[in-house]
């Protein structure tokens, strides 16, 4: 049987860079990408899904005869904080849809992505491990929780293949973040690229995972091909890629533009912040199905400089 993909959430920072991937990978005939809006960036195959409606995706997976979904809709720590119930609902009942309609459809293959956000004060902040204690502090981290978990459930119960990671903050220069703790380090190189003076809403030295787009997107390809029998972890897997604190990605900039400027005006995502962990331990994901990353701070500076300058050079 031919692959089918349909992308849950395709307009997002990774759901638009996952879905030209995918594209590639599959064919643009055999991916379908939606949203709860019309597509921004996406060509080829779109339809418009509120999550949130079981029956509007079982008709989308019916008439294309999808074969595995990205489900990657959800709101993010930062924004989920102004509205908990609402985040909740939202991120729940958008997975258990998903879940319920690749069960009763014979989906073969489900992505659900969890995030660091799982983790809370009480988890060691250094090196965390797969299996440390689950404790957030946000709505959306206690929802990756028992997203987490209902995936486990549903591989464990009605043998549904989902498979799952923990991304750190993710960077790339073809999307923008939004509603994230992370979301400062696109955010930088925006404002250094277009020269001005960066306010970044956490302390100068909390040090958080981040990862490069590329780096993202092959684990999570690297992920959904491994062969089943090396998907050990149902729940969700840690992936590391690099760790820095503000000071830190600014100094790599000023390396690059000397004028840059940074102020430091620490918000309420401080806090969010400061109850995740600093660096990951991926020794799982590197021993089932042989994760590595490749994008070190330097090699992501030079990228992001490099593409957004082009990106705004008419208006430079
Ligand atoms: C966020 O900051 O909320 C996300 C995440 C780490 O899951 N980027």
């Amino acid at each position: 049987m031919k692959d089918v993909i349909l992308i849950i959430g395709a307009n997002g920072q990774l759901g638009s860079v996952l879905t030209k991937r995918l594209q590639e990978k599959y064919g643009v005939a055999n991916v379908v990408a939606s949203d709860i809006t019309e597509a921004k960036t996406i060509n080829g195959l779109f339809e418009v899904i509120d999550a949130t409606d079981a029956g509007r995706i079982e008709y989308v997976v019916t008439k294309y005869k999808i074969t595995q979904i990205y489900h990657l809709a959800a709101i993010l720590s930062a924004k989920g904080e102004a509205n908990p119930l609402k985040t909740w609902e939202i991120n729940m009942k958008t997975l258990l849809n998903v879940l319920e309609v690749s069960r009763l459809n014979n989906i073969q293959k489900v992505f659900y992505p969890s995030s660091i956000a799982v983790f809370g004060g009480g988890a060691p902040r250094i090196n965390t491990p797969n299996n440390a204690c689950l404790d957030p502090s946000t709505v959306y981290g206690i929802s990756k929780v028992d997203g987490e978990n209902w995936a486990q459930y549903y591989f464990l119960k009605y043998g549904l293949d989902v498979r799952s990671i923990r991304y750190p903050g993710i960077i790339g220069y073809q999307s923008l973040p939004g509603g994230g703790t992370t979301d400062y380090a696109v955010d930088i190189f925006h404002k250094a690229v277009l020269n001005e003076t960066f306010s970044c809403f956490l302390n100068d030295e909390t040090t958080l995972p981040m990862m490069y787009m590329d780096d993202a997107i092959r684990a999570t390809i690297e992920l959904m091909d491994a062969p089943l029998e090396q998907i050990k972890i149902r729940t969700s897997y840690n992936i590391a890629g690099v760790s820095f604190s503000p000071k830190e990605i600014a100094a790599e900039i000023l390396k690059r533009f000397p004028d840059f400027k940074i102020e430091y005006k620490p918000d309420f995502r401080e806090d969010i912040a400061k109850n995740w962990p600093k660096t990951i331990d991926d020794s799982n994901a590197s021993k089932d199905w042989g994760w590595k990353a490749k994008y070190n701070l330097s090699d992501i500076t030079d990228t992001m400089l490099n593409a957004l300058a082009a990106y705004y050079k008419p208006a430079i």
